[in-house]
This record gives C-alpha cells, structure tokens and sequence, in this order.
C-alpha cells in the first residue's frame, strides 16, 4: 500500500505529507488552532499590534444600535454566528440588541462542543434572559435547516477569518453561505481593510515573538503528534505584506540544509537553505475589493461599519 492510501484523507497527517512534499511546501493555517496554538492566539489577540480584535470590538461595542436599525426585519429572527470563538464581541452585539428591544434567538455554531459549553456559560452570566438555541457540527448542516423554517436571520462572520481563504477559497465560501440563506436574510462580515503597510507588517511580525510562536506550534503539531525529530531551533518565522496585493504571507523558514523524519508517515523530509513552508494568507480589503466580493457571492453590500481610524469593516451584506 502507498502512503496515500495508508493515511486518512482531510486529516493532519495527510495534509502534512502533502504540504511538505509538494514543490512550493505549504502548511494550512488552519492547524495553528490546538489547544496551544488557540492559547497562543489569544496572547496575538491581546498584543497592542494586533489592531483587528480591538477594532472589532469598538464596532459593535459603539454601533450595534447602528447595525439594528439597517435590519429589515419587523418579526422575531435569528443571529447566527458561524466559528463564534469566545463570544466576547459579540456579547456587545446581543447585549445592545437586547437593550434595545429587539426580539432574536442567538443561534451560535462551533464544530466544537466544548467551545460551545463555554460560550454559552459566558453569555448568560452576563445576559440571562437571552434565548439562545447553541448548535454543534457542520455549518451547512445546520443552514440547511435554517433555511426551511421562515424567521429572518442575521448571520455573523466575525473576526475577519474570511481573509484566511484564498480569493477562490473566499469565494466558494460564501456563495455557500447565499446558497442557504434566505432572500432578505442578513451577513454581517468582519473584514480587515487596506491601510498604511506598517501598521499591518507590525501586527502580523510582532518583536516579542508571540506570531513567530503561533506559526513554530505547526512544527511542534508534527513533532508531538506526528512522531518526528524536527529541531525547532533550525527554522526561523518570515512574514510580509504587500500593499499591492493587500496579502500578508506568512512562512516557517529553514535556517540549513536538513532533514527530519516522522514515524508516523514513515517518511523523510528534506529541506534546502532557506526554503519556505508557506503558512497563512490574511487577506486585506479595500471597499471596492468588498463589494466586487459580496457581489461575485450573490450579495449586495447595505453598510459598511468601520472604527474610528478606519482599520476594520464589519461589513453588513443582503441577500
Ligand atoms: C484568525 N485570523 C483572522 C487571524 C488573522 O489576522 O489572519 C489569524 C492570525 N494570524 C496571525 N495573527 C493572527
């Protein structure tokens, strides 16, 4: 049996073997978050470079008002929050709603049961009478029912993670998104915008380390899980923003020529001087980037809602 057949497809293991065997070696984004690398983003949440989630959180804490009056809804209706993390934005967002007297059901969907445990451990220790109806599992699983009962809804994808995906990536995404909502169902998108190129390298290259940390747990994943002998020391963190594109590229580098093994793929990689294993795409927006995306996805924009120094969108999108 070859090694592709061995190792299960859509796990670690298989990507792993893939990314660091194909020509350009690539490691997806989407394992910085085990329980360390989810520890280490939050240290990146809290650092005074990393502008998004202190953006993020004057927006809804200073104009969710704003944002419920551009509802088109005159009924009861949903806000579903896909990927909701710990709650804390949005916590802005509901209490606001519920200040204001708006009648919703707070519908947040994680694959992870445990994080949802939390979540909604957090939210009624501060809101109380919220209904609030949690969803584990698939996101379009749960769309799908959605979309057969007649409530509006309110969808949330906070914390500009859309900017993770590539732009066809992005794209399929959404146009999933559309496919389950409603006519007249809202998106409310967290998006990062384009701006001075300084203030985004500093955020995503931060002098303590901690970024350098979040992407380095990618190899210590392949180690501890994997079985493998990589030394940590002989690899480096590289990361940049091209004010062109509005990408930032980050990239493990190594330091030597070398190699490590891992048990678990019964394999040996080899690594030149200085090769790159890409790491993550964050992608940056300017508005016109924003409405060409909305509408390739089937949406129209209603709103963009930005913080005082205009770094971060939460951009309000009708279906
Ligand atoms: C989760 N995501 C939106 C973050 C971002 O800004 O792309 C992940 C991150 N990577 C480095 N710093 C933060």
């Amino acid at each position: 049996m070859d090694k592709a057949t061995e190792i299960p497809v859509n796990s670690f293991a298989a990507d792993v073997l893939k990314g660091l065997t194909d020509e350009k070696k690539h490691l997806s984004s989407k394992y910085f978050y085990d329980d360390n690398g989810s520890r280490i983003f939050m240290e990146i949440m809290k650092m005074p470079e990393y502008y998004p989630t202190g953006c993020e959180f004057e927006i809804l804490s200073q104009q969710s008002g704003n944002i419920l009056n551009e509802l088109p809804f005159n009924e009861r209706f949903n806000i579903v929050e896909f990927g909701s993390g710990d709650g804390v934005k949005t916590k802005q967002l509901l209490s606001t709603f519920m200040e204001k007297g708006a009648d919703f059901t707070y519908v947040p969907i994680d694959i992870s049961q445990e994080a949802i445990d939390a979540l909604e451990k957090n939210i009624t220790s501060v809101l109380p009478n919220i209904k609030m109806k949690p969803k584990t599992g698939d996101y379009f699983k749960v769309l799908e029912t959605l979309s057969k009962d007649t409530t509006p809804n309110l969808f949330l994808f906070l914390g500009g993670n859309i900017g993770n995906y590539l732009r066809q990536d992005a794209l399929g995404l959404l146009r999933k998104f559309n496919a389950g909502m409603k006519k007249g169902d809202m998106l409310l998108m967290g998006m990062d915008l384009k701006k001075n190129p300084h203030i985004i390298q500093k955020a995503y290259d931060d002098a303590q380390g901690i970024t350098k940390a979040f992407n380095m747990n990618l190899l210590s994943r392949i180690n501890n899980e994997l079985d493998a002998d990589i030394k940590l020391d002989q690899f480096d963190f590289y990361s940049n923003y091209s004010p062109k594109t509005g990408e930032v590229n980050s990239y493990l580098v190594s330091l030597k020529q070398q190699h490590f093994h891992s048990m678990v793929l019964d394999t040996t990689f080899h690594f030149e001087k200085d090769e790159l294993i890409w790491t993550e795409l964050s992608q940056k927006y300017s508005f016109e980037d924003i409405d060409i995306l909305a509408n390739e996805a089937g949406f129209t924009v209603t709103k963009n809602f930005m913080d005082c120094k205009y770094y971060f969108t939460d951009s309000l999108w009708v279906k």
